[in-house]
């Protein structure tokens, strides 16, 4: 299953990195953006998760952040993101870059999470970025802020909207020293995000990509395993256990 290429390159990987998009929450019953009857299918992305949209028409993106937080909250981990947690434990030097929102792979365990996109979760304020606490409940019409009566709005990063500075400069560090760098359920589309594969190729790690489908990096990952994340993690862990002989 596994060739003697990938085997050589997790006994002596020492640094791991690994960016997840949408696609590893699929088996957690969340939609992706891109895949057929994913967000994006049903809404214009631009009309809702950006500054202009939400400045339009906040309260169907208020609606939608809503429905999608509600369905992240009683959505579960799956297999795949019970792998990541694991392969944090064991390689020394172990970084998970997320695009998603959903907090999922914090529920699963992991520690090192970054979030490049922001979370859906939490909120704050428009328009002087004070951060609410308390739940929002959009029936009792459209949150502002206490202090600046400006409208408060979901965590995340929109489209035209700069991705966190640190996080970002954090990520691209260690893309570029890092010995393997997993792409896992994500399209490749989107970009900062989107740059780290191909600056990882670029900066000799050993690339591998987990995607049922081929996106537009397939061609330059070492390997691509076109496998659902939650079916191929835990025995991409069982290997790795195996070469490390751990535990
Ligand atoms: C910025 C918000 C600059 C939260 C998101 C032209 C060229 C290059 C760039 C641009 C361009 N035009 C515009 C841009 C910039 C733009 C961009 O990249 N646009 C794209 C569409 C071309 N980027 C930005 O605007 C970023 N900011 O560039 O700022 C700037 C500079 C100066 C001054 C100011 C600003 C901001 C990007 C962040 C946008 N916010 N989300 C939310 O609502 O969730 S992006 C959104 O897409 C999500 O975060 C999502 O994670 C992300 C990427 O999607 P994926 O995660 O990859 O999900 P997708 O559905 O696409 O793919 C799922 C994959 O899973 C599929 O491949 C599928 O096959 C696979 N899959 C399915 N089942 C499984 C599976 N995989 C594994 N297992 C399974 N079971
Ligand atoms: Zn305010």
């Amino acid at each position: 299953m596994f060739s003697e290429e990938f085997r050589q390159a997790i006994s002596s990987a020492n640094s791991v990195m690994i960016l997840t998009g949408a696609g590893v929450s699929k088996e957690s019953g969340l939609d992706t953006f891109r895949d057929a009857g994913g967000h994006w299918s049903r809404y214009n992305p631009i009309e809702l998760a950006s500054p202009q949209g939400f400045a339009a028409d906040p309260k169907l993106v208020w609606e939608w952040y809503s429905a999608r937080k509600e369905k992240a909250l009683a959505a579960e981990p799956n297999p795949g993101h019970f792998a990541i947690t694991e392969m944090e434990q064991i390689f020394p030097n172990f970084s998970l870059f997320t695009q998603n929102v959903d907090r999922l792979h914090q529920k699963a365990g992991s520690k090192k999470v970054h979030e490049l996109h922001g979370n859906i979760m939490s909120a704050h304020c428009n328009n002087c970025g004070l951060v609410y606490m308390n739940e929002i409940d959009i029936t009792q019409g459209l949150p502002h802020c206490a202090v600046c009566g400006g409208y408060a709005r979901p965590s995340v990063v929109w489209f035209g909207e700069q991705l966190p500075e640190e996080i970002l400069e954090k990520a691209i560090n260690f893309t570029k020293s890092v010995d393997i760098f997993f792409t896992i359920g994500t399209s490749a589309e989107v970009y900062p995000a989107a740059h780290l594969p191909h600056l990882a190729k670029e900066s000799g790690a050993f690339v591998v990509e987990v995607n049922p489908n081929e996106t537009s990096f397939t061609r330059f990952a070492d390997i691509s395993f076109r496998n659902p994340s939650g079916e191929i993690l835990p025995k991409i862990l069982n290997l790795i256990k195996e070469v490390k002989s751990y535990g």
